[in-house]
């Protein structure tokens, strides 16, 4: 069953019991600061929004990306689309660009982006469809005793499993007043406090976590694997199925996302633009 109602002027249809809508009555390329305000604040509110029927190009995407945000380069090791376009992260699969591991984006980096907005360019006659996972109803679902447990952990997030391949082939990229010409582990709270609702995330994820700080490993493979098996059960996710001209947009604070890899050696093109993020923290911080 899904649900319609008007929230706040948008025609938001929700597509899961806790998070994902379709707003169906916006026009990205044209929507007012109002409008924009209202799609800022259901996007914090429903984790993933999805806008058929758009019409954005490269320029209007950046220019969409900036009304809503700040944003970064393409991609720390990734350069952009073109000359004209170094915000545009293009994820070709005729490039090997594809998704097919649960993660958050970026999170090896000290400050992950806030949100991603995504473009299909060219799909596939079928499949190819993306999945996003809700971290902050998977961590309300955790028994109490977990949740104190993961409340307590570190986790280290190591972008050259995924990149470090990329990165000593082509070389990086600017990002975040540097160029990155390698990559630092870094450490995250476990747990997210999200900045603007208090709420609280699981922040791990298979692409980028390496391991839990201060346990042994044997503890932080059982840890993780819980987790990831926790985060990815079918009740925390949905799925979308791309049609030509629609537009993703995700919370990267509380989601995790993947993208099926099963459309063979058809071609799908996607371009995202990145909204910076902030320093994630943990419980420990906020209690003080
Ligand atoms: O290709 C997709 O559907 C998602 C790609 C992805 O992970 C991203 O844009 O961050
Ligand atoms: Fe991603």
């Amino acid at each position: 069953m899904t649900l319609t109602t008007a929230t706040r002027a948008l025609a938001v249809e929700r597509l899961g019991a806790y998070h994902g809508a379709r707003i169906t009555d916006v026009d990205l390329a044209s929507a007012s600061d109002e409008t924009l305000a209202a799609v800022r604040a259901a996007l914090v509110e429903h984790k993933v929004l999805f806008f058929p029927a758009q019409s954005l190009d490269p320029d209007s995407q950046v220019l969409l990306g900036r009304r809503l945000g700040e944003l970064t380069p393409s991609h720390p090791v990734v350069r952009g689309l073109d000359d004209e376009h170094p915000e545009i992260y293009s994820l070709d699969a005729a490039d090997n660009g594809f998704a097919d591991t649960w993660h958050t984006d970026v999170t090896f980096v000290r400050r992950p982006p806030l949100g991603s907005i995504l473009r299909a360019v060219q799909l596939p006659p079928l499949g190819g469809d993306t999945n996003w996972a809700d971290a902050e109803a998977a961590y309300a679902s955790l028994s109490a005793p977990v949740r104190a447990l993961a409340d307590q952990l570190t986790a280290v997030h190591d972008g050259n499993r995924e990149w470090g391949y990329h990165l000593a082939q082509r070389g990086g990229n600017q990002w975040e007043d540097c160029e990155y010409t390698r990559l630092e582990p870094v450490e995250h709270p476990v747990v997210r406090v999200h900045p603007e609702t208090g709420r609280r995330s699981l922040f791990v994820n298979p692409g980028f976590t390496s391991h839990i700080a201060g346990v042994s490993e044997a503890e932080s493979r059982g840890l993780l694997d819980a987790f990831y098996a926790h985060l990815t059960k079918p009740e925390h996710i949905v799925r979308h199925r791309w049609a030509a001209g629609d537009v993703a947009m995700w919370d990267n604070r509380s989601t995790l996302h993947y993208a099926n890899r099963d459309y063979g050696d058809f071609r799908r093109i996607m371009h995202r633009v990145t909204l910076r993020g902030d320093v994630p923290v943990g419980p420990a911080a906020i209690a003080g």
